[in-house]
Order: C-alpha cells, then sequence, then structure tokens
C-alpha cells in the first residue's frame, strides 16, 4: 500500500509513522508536512531512510493533487491545533483545517484515492462536570473555539463531499492524546519539561476540568483499524475511558517527579474553556475490535516523563519560546 500521512511531522503524524513502520513494514510511506512550528524533522529521523518527506502546505493544490495521485490512500492528520493559540490569532486554523482539508479532499474527488480524516472530539462542544452522558457518534456538534470550529468545519466538508461526490472517506474523533513527541505548549508536556526546568507548572483556573487521555499509540491504532476495515462515509469516536480533572493530572505528575502536591500556580483560565470531554468509543471497540493497550494513565504517565527527561536536545530548543508566549499570556 502506498500511503500518503500529512502533518507526518507533528505530534500524532510522526507517531502514527513510526507505528506504520513497526507493524506494517510493507507499508511505502509517504509523509506531507509544511514544518511549521508544531513540524519535527527529527521526530522522523529515525525513519528518515524508509519514508519519502515531502515539505509542502496541504493548501498547495498541484502539490497535493501529486502526491494523492500517486498514493492508494491518504491519512490527514496536518493541522493547526493548539486552542490558546486559535484564540490569540484565529487566522492560520482557517487556513490549514478548513482551506487545507477542503484541498486534500477536492484532490482525493479527482483520483478516487480513500480517505481517513483525522478530528478531534472537541467539535462535540463540552459537557456539563456532572453529565453522566459522553459523547457519541450522534451528538450534535456545538464546537466552542476557534480551533474545534475549524475542525467542525473540516468534518463537514468531510461529510458533504462523501455524500455529493462519493468520496471514500472516513472519519474519527479522539479525545486528548499524550506520549511522545508532544509539542511542550501542550498541557502534559509543557507541566513536565517546567519541572525538568526549573519553573512551576502552571493551572489555567481552578483545574476542575476534564479531559479524557488516551495514549498515543492506541489512538493511531484506532485509526489503523478505522483505515483497513472502517465503512466509508462513517464517524468513529476514539477514546480510552481516561476521563481526569487537570488538577489530578498535575498532582500526579508532581508525585511522579517527587515534588510536592502544591508545586504550582494558578494561572489565567482559557477563554471559553471546555468544561469536560468525555468519549464513548462502543461502536469502535464492537464493531471494529480495537481496544485501548496503554488501560494504566499513571505508567503511561511515567513513560512519557522519562522519554521527556531523555529527549530534552529535542524539546528543549522549543522551550524558552514557548513559555516567553505564555508569559505575555498571563499563562
Ligand atoms: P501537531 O500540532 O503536533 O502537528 C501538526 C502537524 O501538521 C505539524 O507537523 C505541522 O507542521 C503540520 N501542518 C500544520 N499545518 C499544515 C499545513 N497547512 N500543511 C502541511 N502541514 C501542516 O498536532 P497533533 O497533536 O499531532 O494533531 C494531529 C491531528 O490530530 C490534528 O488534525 C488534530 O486536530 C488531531 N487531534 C489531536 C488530538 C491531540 O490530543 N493532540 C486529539 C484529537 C485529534
Ligand atoms: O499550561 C496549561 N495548563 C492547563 O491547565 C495548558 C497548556 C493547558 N491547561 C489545561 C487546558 C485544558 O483543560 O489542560 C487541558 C489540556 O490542554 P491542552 O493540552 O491545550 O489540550 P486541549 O485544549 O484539551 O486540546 C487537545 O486535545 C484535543 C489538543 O491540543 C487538541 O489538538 C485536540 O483536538
Amino acid at each position: 500500500m502506498r500511503l500518503l500521512v500529512t502533518g507526518g511531522a507533528g505530534f500524532i503524524g510522526a507517531n502514527f509513522v513510526h507505528l506504520t513502520l513497526r507493524e506494517n513494514p510493507d507499508v511505502d510511506v509517504t509523509v506531507l508536512d509544511a514544518f511549521t512550528y508544531a513540524g519535527s524533522r527529527e521526530a522522523l529521523a529515525p525513519v528518515a531512510d524508509r519514508i519519502r518527506l515531502v515539505t509542502g502546505d496541504i493548501t498547495d493544490g498541484p502539490v497535493v493533487d501529486a502526491l494523492v495521485g500517486a498514493a492508494d490512500a491518504v491519512v490527514h492528520f496536518a493541522a493547526e491545533t493548539h486552542v490558546d493559540n486559535a484564540l490569540a490569532d484565529p487566522a492560520p486554523f482557517l487556513h490549514s483545517n478548513v482551506i487545507g482539508t477542503f484541498t486534500v479532499l477536492e484532490a482525493v474527488r479527482r483520483h478516487g484515492t480513500r480517505l481517513h480524516h483525522v478530528s478531534t472530539d472537541e467539535v462535540y462542544g463540552d459537557l456539563a462536570l456532572d453529565d453522566p452522558g459522553r459523547f457519541t457518534e450522534s451528538t450534535p456538534y456545538n464546537p466552542s473555539s476557534p480551533y474545534s470550529s475549524t475542525k467542525a468545519s473540516a468534518d463537514l466538508l468531510v461529510r458533504a463531499w462523501v455524500r455529493s461526490y462519493g468520496v471514500r472517506a472516513t472519519i474519527s474523533n479522539c479525545s486528548n492524546n499524550y506520549g511522545p513527541y508532544q509539542h511542550v505548549e501542550k498541557f502534559i508536556p509543557r507541566q513536565i519539561t517546567n519541572l525538568l526546568t526549573g519553573r512551576r507548572a502552571k493551572l489555567y483556573g481552578a483545574g476542575a476540568n476534564v479531559r479524557d487521555w488516551i495514549h498515543v499509540d492506541d489512538h493511531n491504532a484506532a485509526v489503523w483499524r478505522i483505515l483497513a476495515d472502517g465503512e466509508i462515509g462513517r464517524t468513529y469516536l476514539i477514546g480510552a475511558d481516561g476521563e481526569r480533572d487537570n488538577l489530578s493530572v498535575l498532582r500526579t505528575l508532581l508525585r511522579l517527579m517527587d515534588r510536592d502536591p502544591d508545586d504550582f500556580d494558578h494561572v489565567t483560565d482559557r477563554a471559553g474553556h471546555d468544561l469536560r470531554y468525555a468519549i464513548d468509543a462502543s461502536a469502535l471497540r464492537s464493531e471494529l475490535g480495537w481496544k485501548p493497550t496503554h488501560t494504566d494513565f499513571e505508567s503511561g504517565l511515567r513513560a512519557t516523563i522519562d522519554w521527556y527527561r531523555d529527549n530534552e536536545s529535542w524539546w528543549g530548543p522549543l522551550k524558552n519560546d514557548v513559555e516567553a508566549t505564555y508569559a505575555r499570556r498571563g499563562q
């Protein structure tokens, strides 16, 4: 199989490339990535001689057309992904997430190439902290932020291209990922690297917001199940029953890193901060036989801490700029 991976130099995409080459070594992988601030050549360095790496923007029609035409399937990860950045400047999110997905869709329409579109649970908005329910495939879209509204827009474009043009696409909406190569702007790596560099951990507001954590390899294994056996036109929710409030996650990190439980600062809360995400992934489990393997969150966090401790050369050069940006925002 000739597979095109957009955004393959980002956190989830790079882990997807590594997983693919580990488990399906015969797959011929091409990565298309614009190498924004979030793209990393180092993340792909260990497999550089086994993939084709194209530097380019997913809004570049001719480049996307040529690569899609030469592929049997596309897994579309490329996007702007950080909610706080979207609040500060939404324009790149419209560009990459909406126009970029449109460009990919037009190419798969022309070539009849199979597409899997990677999306987020944030398209469903949020749940009340005391709501017993979880998101399902039929939960109405209700995005809150400039990030999630552009991801929702992209999902709706995919659905329309399936219905109107017969594009062979599936969609997955996954909860919060953690693991190696996640950018230090995101919650878990930010706290780990703050502590490793002698800074204090930073919690938005009171830390009562709940996220549903999944290891990146479990997410990517689910993407492979959907790519292989998913029903065209369907949306699959991906989650591993990992709901935790931010304060609990932070306290676990502090304990695992031998810090005092109160060794953190409360900082300015995020505007419009979604309260709670929770995924019901029973369709994926029952229909496609997927189940997560990283079910012990604490040991997943311990491995992630070890990875950041051992890979300061990867994240160190990014850290000061990210923290300077947060400081300007009072976070
Ligand atoms: P990331 O920010 O780490 O990586 C994004 C990658 O896309 C980078 O390599 C970047 O260079 C590339 N990119 C951005 N704009 C591009 C463009 N216009 N053209 C080409 N490449 C471009 O993101 P991530 O956390 O790996 O997320 C990957 C995908 O998974 C996204 O679509 C995101 O919405 C989705 N997702 C993420 C999570 C999560 O917890 N991180 C959860 C659910 C879904
Ligand atoms: O320093 C911080 N302190 C803090 O309390 C940061 C960076 C975040 N937070 C909070 C905000 C959220 O409630 O932690 C939670 C997680 O924050 P992020 O890592 O920014 O993730 P989130 O906003 O939940 O979105 C993530 O999951 C869904 C990804 O960034 C998205 O791309 C994905 O779609």
